[in-house]
């Protein structure tokens, strides 16, 4: 066999469905790879014979290797902060009450309108590089805090150049409908309008968005403009997803479900006939516990009934100044599971698997098989359920992107 690389002394979590065990856990594995790809992986004592002298073999030290970890929701670029919110929260203000006062998501905006390319650029980079030393490997990010024309794209541009810049494969999405522009106050539907006569043809020029996003919310975006919305997206030719139920029950997963979205964000208020029909239209359910932590939201997603129409969960950290400051995939492991009660094996899979099919990505990463992109990272555990378990000591040792070692 001629390879280019061999890794043995390791145990893989590939998470493959087709492999029994909620990891699909291969004990004493091996695995080898051709320029980007996974050719061979099972247990170490079949795996055939190399050519031990013109092969590089790489020893995992009796660690765990897992796909790479992929967060597919996020807000990574914004400007400024907004650490005062939070005292306020903590003197008793809501989270709308300050939205209403012209806090919350138009606070960032003023601030990123105000950030050059290359302050985005830099807080970006830093930004991923915290997720990249956790095992990161792909990762979602939206516009959303300029809301006017230029901003929107010198974000979205940002995003792009953040993937050029780093190994992370960056996908994007374009939330110019995140909430209402600060000229649009008093007319959200001539806002609605300029997104989609104005905002969209021009990202769709540039090829900056692989995805559509709408906050569809009462402190948003109503579910008729909402769907005014992702129907004009979808007729651009992106996938689109929404933000839905997160704060009261508008509906929104039904409308997006029924345009075929890839993923519905947040669902703390989702009900039955929600879960049901996205379970009908194969969109997964993304979950966002760093939200519901740091907003001390009391009401759960409906968990049981997404486990029950067999739903694909898909965890991500939100990262965003208002309602999840935390840079942090391996934080939301643990906390899917100490808040929603998500056991680590779909935790495991809502940052893997789920998250590939809810970027539409899932012929490529999320499961270690054959055939797959070697997206991969080298844990120092001595078993999966430790990702979720225990936060701080990171034990991320390596990654492995499109078959290449990445030093960092
Ligand atoms: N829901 C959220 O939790 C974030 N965006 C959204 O639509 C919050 C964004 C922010 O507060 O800056
Ligand atoms: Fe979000």
């Amino acid at each position: 066999m001629e390879w280019d690389q061999v890794w043995i002394d390791i145990n893989i979590a590939s998470m493959d469905p087709a492999l029994s065990g909620g990891y699909g856990e291969i004990t004493d594995a091996a695995m080898a790879i051709i320029n980007d790809k996974i050719v061979w992986i099972g247990p170490r004592d079949q795996l055939p014979a190399f050519d031990v002298l013109s092969t590089p073999v790489y020893r995992g030290g009796g660690g765990w290797i897992t796909p790479g970890l992929i967060d597919a929701h996020t807000h990574l670029l914004f400007a400024g902060n907004r650490a005062n919110e939070f005292e306020m929260r903590l003197q008793g203000a809501s989270y709308q009450d300050i939205a209403k006062a012209g806090g919350g998501i138009l606070a960032t905006v003023k601030a990123t309108r105000a950030a050059s390319d290359a302050d985005l650029f830099e807080l970006g980079r830093k930004r991923l590089n915290a997720l990249a030393k956790e095992g990161v490997t792909t990762i979602e990010i939206k516009s959303g805090y300029g809301l006017e024309l230029d901003t929107e794209l010198k974000i979205l541009r940002v995003a792009r150049e953040l993937g050029k810049h780093h190994h992370v494969d960056v996908k994007t999405t374009f939330l110019g409908a995140h909430a209402v522009a600060p000229e649009y106050q008093h007319d959200s539907d001539a806002y609605v309008d300029a997104i989609i006569n104005e905002m969209l043809p021009a990202v769709m020029a540039e090829n900056l968005a692989d995805a559509f996003d709408v906050f569809c919310e009462n402190i948003a975006f109503s579910p008729e403009q909402t769907a005014k919305l992702l129907r004009a997206a979808k007729t651009a030719g992106l996938d689109i997803k929404l933000h839905a139920e997160q704060l009261s029950n508008l509906g929104g997963s039904q409308l997006a479900a029924s345009l075929g979205a890839k993923s519905v964000d947040h669902l703390e208020y989702l009900d039955e006939a929600g879960v049901k029909a996205i379970a009908a239209s194969g969109t997964c359910a993304t979950l966002l516990p760093g939200a519901f932590y740091f907003l001390r939201e009391t009401k759960l997603p409906p968990i049981e009934l997404l486990r029950q129409y067999q739903v694909p969960m898909v965890i991500a950290s939100d990262y965003n100044p208002g309602s999840s400051p935390i840079c942090s995939t391996l934080l939301m492991l643990n906390m899917a599971c100490t808040l929603f009660r998500l056991t680590p094996a779909e935790a495991l899979a809502g940052v893997t698997r789920h998250a590939a099919k809810a970027l539409g990505i899932e012929d490529k990463v999320g499961v270690l098989a054959v055939g797959m992109q070697a997206d991969f990272c080298l844990w120092d555990i001595t078993h999966p359920a430790e990702l979720a378990y225990s936060y701080g000591t990171n034990p991320f040792k390596h990654a492995v992107k499109a078959g290449k070692l990445i030093h960092q």
